[in-house]
């Protein structure tokens, strides 16, 4: 007999939010019942194949180098904003930010994304994130890598890569990818480890701070199929995010911006 996952979860185990703390990533085994992960599967391969379409998104052209990805499918497909608000990471998003969060951003994966090293705070203040395996993930169908203890350290951020002549040189650089490739190199001189790969099983999630450095690592076998949804978060009473008219969604389905947009 088969019992349904219960609709919620118990939060982290406190040597989980151990490791969070001091590696900046922890995996969460079976969080997320694999037939539901089958079902998001299925719905998300039905859409790539044109055989389903979310209203007010394109179509997904898979003729294209590297069409295997979507933005912000949330927006138009309760599929996907059921994943972003899912009950089961509710507690242990609390957990991790010491606080309710809010769902800002999501990221629906069919392949490996191989995306350089990156801080996700870089592009979205404040964030956080969990990483939803709905398949076997490993090398092999390219998995994240991650550095851990770099969520301690620095964040690059666009201050860095300013080169203006009244400016000191920046830091690292002027461009993104070499600048945080550049922190990498100073973390593991400081005694960092090299990044990792983060192994999941389907239905595993990874919740990662949003200042860790991370990459999406090689596909080890090219053309696979690597079904993950990640989805981005920030803390419910953080007031720095910058991005007007960009909604913010509450575990209990409250829409709202930080600022209205103006009417023109
Ligand atoms: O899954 C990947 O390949 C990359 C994910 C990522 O970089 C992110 O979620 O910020």
């Amino acid at each position: 007999m088969t019992t349904a996952a219960p609709a919620t979860s118990p939060g982290l185990a406190p040597a989980q939010l151990d490791a969070y703390q001091r590696d900046g990533y922890v995996v969460l085994p079976g969080l997320i019942d694999p037939a539901e992960c089958d079902a998001v599967v299925a719905h998300m391969a039905d859409q790539a194949a044109g055989r389903r379409k979310v209203a007010g998104m394109p179509a997904i052209d898979t003729s294209k180098p590297n069409w295997g990805r979507t933005h912000n499918q949330h927006l138009y497909d309760p599929v996907a904003m059921g994943m972003l608000l899912h009950p089961r990471l509710r507690r242990p998003l609390a957990d991790a930010c010491g606080g309710a969060v809010d769902g800002v951003q999501t990221m629906y994966f069919w392949q490996g994304s191989e995306q350089r090293r990156h801080q996700d705070q870089y592009y979205l203040p404040g964030c956080f994130s969990a990483w939803i395996a709905l398949v076997d993930v490993s090398p092999e169908n390219g998995t994240i890598w991650v550095q851990p203890g770099s969520h301690l350290r620095k964040l690059v951020t666009a201050r860095d890569l300013q080169d203006a002549p009244d400016k000191p040189k920046p830091l690292f650089g002027s461009h993104y990818d070499e600048a945080v490739d550049a922190l990498y190199e100073q973390n593991r001189a400081a005694g960092l480890s090299a990044d990792v790969p983060a192994i999941a099983r389907k239905g595993d999630v990874v919740i990662f701070h949003g200042k860790l450095i991370h990459r999406g690592g090689p596909v080890g076998k090219p053309g696979s199929f690597r079904h993950v949804m990640a989805n981005h978060y920030i803390p419910n009473d953080f007031d720095g995010w910058p991005h007007e008219g960009w909604p913010r969604f509450t575990f209990d389905g409250i829409r709202r911006l930080t600022k209205p947009l103006a009417v023109a």
